[in-house]
């Protein structure tokens, strides 16, 4: 008995260890997957760095009836919005992106994401069946998570968007889609660039 006790402590102490080794510096704010190099976004990657993350499409995947590959035509033909000017904004005091010498961006155009999910239709197999996480994924693996409840059941889901154009011109350089929730109190870390794709889980 007192065998399998110590090999038990063992074996905790062997996890403690290696989940401290996991804990991210609070500057690796946004930890990437080794292949990619992290980017800080004080300092816009050059046009030539950033090439390898923009895609043309994004795709909805998952728990949907129908998987959606979107690309910006797709979206212009959907209900679109325009955003008033907002800064997004660093969860880290004093990285407001905005004041980084970037011109600001007085509109931005997109669409709900809500919208994007009823079109891909998410498999709720009866009306109790509303535990689903949504992430953005970002080509470099950078990403967002919402909940079901906070995109269809709050204020969240209609400020929620897939954006396609800031300051009445196609983006570029940071992907040709980016996600933003605009209502969040830090805009920084829903705001999510290069999006590549959107991805519905159940909750088990
Ligand atoms: N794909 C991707 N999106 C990202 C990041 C990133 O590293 N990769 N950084 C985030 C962080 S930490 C912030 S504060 C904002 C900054 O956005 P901006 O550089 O467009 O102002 O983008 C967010 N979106
Ligand atoms: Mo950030």
């Amino acid at each position: 008995m007192s065998k399998i006790k110590t090999l038990l402590n063992g074996i905790m102490v062997v996890m403690i260890f290696s989940g401290c080794a996991n804990i991210a510096h609070p500057d690796d704010e946004h930890t990437l997957s080794g292949k990619v190099k992290p980017h800080n976004h004080l300092t816009p990657l050059s046009a030539t760095d950033s090439a390898g993350f923009v895609s043309k499409n994004i795709v909805v995947k998952g728990e949907v009836e129908h998987v959606l590959t979107l690309t910006v035509d797709s979206l212009r033909r959907m209900k679109t919005y325009t955003l008033d000017t907002f800064n997004v904004v660093c969860m880290f005091e004093g990285n407001d992106s905005s004041v980084a010498g970037k011109k600001p961006v007085n509109t931005r155009t997109g669409v709900l994401l809500k919208d994007i999910l009823e079109k891909a239709k998410i498999k709720q197999l009866n009306h109790k069946d509303r535990n689903f996480y949504i992430v953005a994924r970002a080509a470099d693996d950078y990403k967002a998570t919402f909940s079901w409840a906070e995109l269809f059941n709050n204020k969240t889901g209609e400020h929620t968007y897939v954006l396609f154009e800031e300051n009445g011109k196609p983006l570029k350089n940071r992907g040709e889609m980016i996600l933003i929730c605009a209502n969040d109190i830090k805009t920084g870390p829903r705001h999510v660039i290069w999006l590549k794709s959107i991805e519905v889980t159940r909750v088990n």
